[in-house]
């Protein structure tokens, strides 16, 4: 199977699973009273019918070098899926981001409007953790429990959520002086970096991997979700809206201080490339079966969306 279709096949799974933990039917049977349809709507906008489903793909193959099957990582990959989701549809909000569009469609706050979509990615927040602590997760409890806490951290201030509240400080507060190329660097590593590198520890938890492999795809985690912030900015910087699936340029029009506005585009294009091999280089220890994680730092670098 080449690349494109190991993240498809991977991109399917993850949709069909998300289908069903963000679906009604199971709560019903369950004997919970039925949520309100308008908020199932807006949760189902945020999560099911678009996406790359690049988290989930790193927890499946990270989980597949310690010889676990897709099936049992999806529970996982879902989770972290629903934690990307409630953070794409909140970073959209007028307060945050004010997008109207993402993958193609109208932002869930366009679709709907703006506490529903606050609602929505409320729900999908909790829903990463009930799904952490279901058995079919993980038949013991320690490891489930590690999962738990781990997305909490990767998500919480010290992860994803503190990541934002430098950015948009950077962005709307008053300043001494502008961000340091270190300052960009840990808003980023915390921003988009905290979550992509708890998606490849995932694997090593689930796999109960021995701490040098854990180390490993740690460190490959922590390059890969910087190649992925650079990628991301350069894609701002030089992409075309339609082929990305929501506006740029928004970047440069803000004054946000990111690595491309920083560097200038080329060493921003050369600094993705240094980092996109030591990605490649930190998978050294698994050999030939990191194979699909080394394709996945190139897809990273040379993404169009
Ligand atoms: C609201 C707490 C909170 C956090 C928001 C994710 C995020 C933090 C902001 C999004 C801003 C942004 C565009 C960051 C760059 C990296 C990123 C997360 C891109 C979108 O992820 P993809 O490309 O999207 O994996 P798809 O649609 O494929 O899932």
């Amino acid at each position: 199977m080449t690349f494109a279709q190991r993240l498809d096949r991977i991109r399917g799974l993850t949709e069909a699973h998300l289908g069903v933990l963000v679906g009604t039917k199971e709560k019903h049977l369950e004997g919970d009273a039925p949520p309100p349809q308008r908020l199932l709507d807006a949760i189902g906008h945020a999560t099911l019918g678009g996406g790359k489903r690049f988290r989930p793909f790193l927890v499946v193959e990270s989980a597949a070098l310690f010889g676990l099957t897709e099936h049992q990582a999806l529970d996982t990959a879902a989770a972290v899926e629903c934690v990307h989701c409630y953070s794409l549809a909140h970073d959209d909000l007028p307060a945050m981001d004010n997008d109207a569009t993402r993958r193609g469609l109208p932002t869930v706050w366009r679709a709907f409007d703006e506490w529903t979509a606050i609602l929505a990615g409320d729900a999908l927040l909790t829903l990463a953790f009930e799904t952490l602590a279901k058995p079919t997760t993980h038949p013991d409890p320690s490891v489930r429990l590690e999962l738990i806490a781990g997305l909490a951290k990767a998500s919480g201030t010290a992860g994803m959520v503190g990541g934002q509240a430098l950015d948009l400080e950077a962005e709307r507060l008053p300043r001494k002086s502008p961000l340091s190329l270190d300052d960009i660097l840990h808003l980023q590593s915390l921003k988009t970096g905290a979550l992509i590198r708890f998606a490849c520890d995932a694997g090593a938890i689930l796999g109960r991997a021995a701490p040098e492999a854990r180390d490993a795809l740690r460190a490959y985690g922590t390059e890969l979700g910087l190649a992925f912030q650079i990628a991301d900015d350069l894609l701002d910087a030089e992409g075309d809206a339609t082929t990305v699936g929501k506006a740029v340029s928004k970047d440069a029009a803000a004054g946000k201080a990111t690595l491309v506005s920083h560097m200038g585009l080329q060493a921003a294009r050369a600094e993705l490339k240094r980092v996109e091999q030591a990605a490649i280089d930190a998978l050294a220890p698994f050999g030939e079966r990191a194979a699909a994680l080394i394709e996945a730092a190139r897809f990273v670098a040379s993404r169009n969306r």
